[in-house]
């Protein structure tokens, strides 16, 4: 598995999955949720509707529809004020841990994710770089899945900055890891 960090907007990814930073009702919201409603057209909506909602750090799956990626992987990640730090930690965790199972069940072979819960969800952004690096790192470990690239795509620098280092802290790119970084 390799993983690569981007700048850019991830309603443009031309993959198979895209990942969306959701809330609970899955009804659209504003952030990423909002621009992947508005990418995606009014029949995600009309989709979503029938999911009953997601919890925090689980995940549910949609089709793309107008967007270039063929699924859209939806996940609520922590509101980091509304629980202790260990507990939206271990949320953060299962966000990118099912999203990235429910792409393997799906046959995904590449999946972009967004920086999620460090917008409008306030996870310190430092903190959520170590769990995302930490988390793709036991995955790979863990998994022989057929995914093959996850593409973090960042839509600002101090995001992009932080998520760079975070994978070289983690080592991800070393020689013989189960996770090699693109570049
Ligand atoms: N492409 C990539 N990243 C983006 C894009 C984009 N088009 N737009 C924003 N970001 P946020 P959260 C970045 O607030 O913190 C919604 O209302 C953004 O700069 O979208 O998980 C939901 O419905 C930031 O780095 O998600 C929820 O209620 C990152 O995406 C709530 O916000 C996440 O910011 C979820 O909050």
């Amino acid at each position: 598995m390799k993983v690569s960090v981007t700048l850019g907007d991830i309603t443009k990814f031309e993959g198979d999955a895209i990942v969306n930073a959701a809330n609970c009702t899955l009804l659209g919201g504003g952030g990423v949720d909002g621009a992947i409603h508005r990418a995606a057209g009014p029949k995600l909506l009309l989709h979503c509707m029938t999911l009953g909602g997601c919890r925090t750090g689980e995940a549910k799956i949609t089709p793309g529809f107008k967007l270039a990626a063929k699924y859209i992987i939806h996940t609520p990640g922590p509101r980091y004020t509304s629980m202790t730090p260990d507990a939206a930690d271990e949320k953060l965790r299962d966000c990118y841990w099912n999203s990235l199972t429910l792409a393997e069940q799906n046959e995904c072979r590449t999946v972009a994710f967004p920086s999620i819960s460090t917008g409008i969800y306030r996870f310190p952004l430092e903190r959520a770089a170590a769990i995302v690096a930490r988390t793709l790192s036991e995955y790979a470990q863990t998994h022989d899945s057929g995914i093959e690239e996850v593409t973090m795509v960042c839509f600002d620098q101090t995001t992009y900055e932080a998520y760079r280092a975070a994978f070289e802290k983690e080592e991800l790119g070393r020689p013989g890891a189960r996770v090699g970084i693109s570049r």
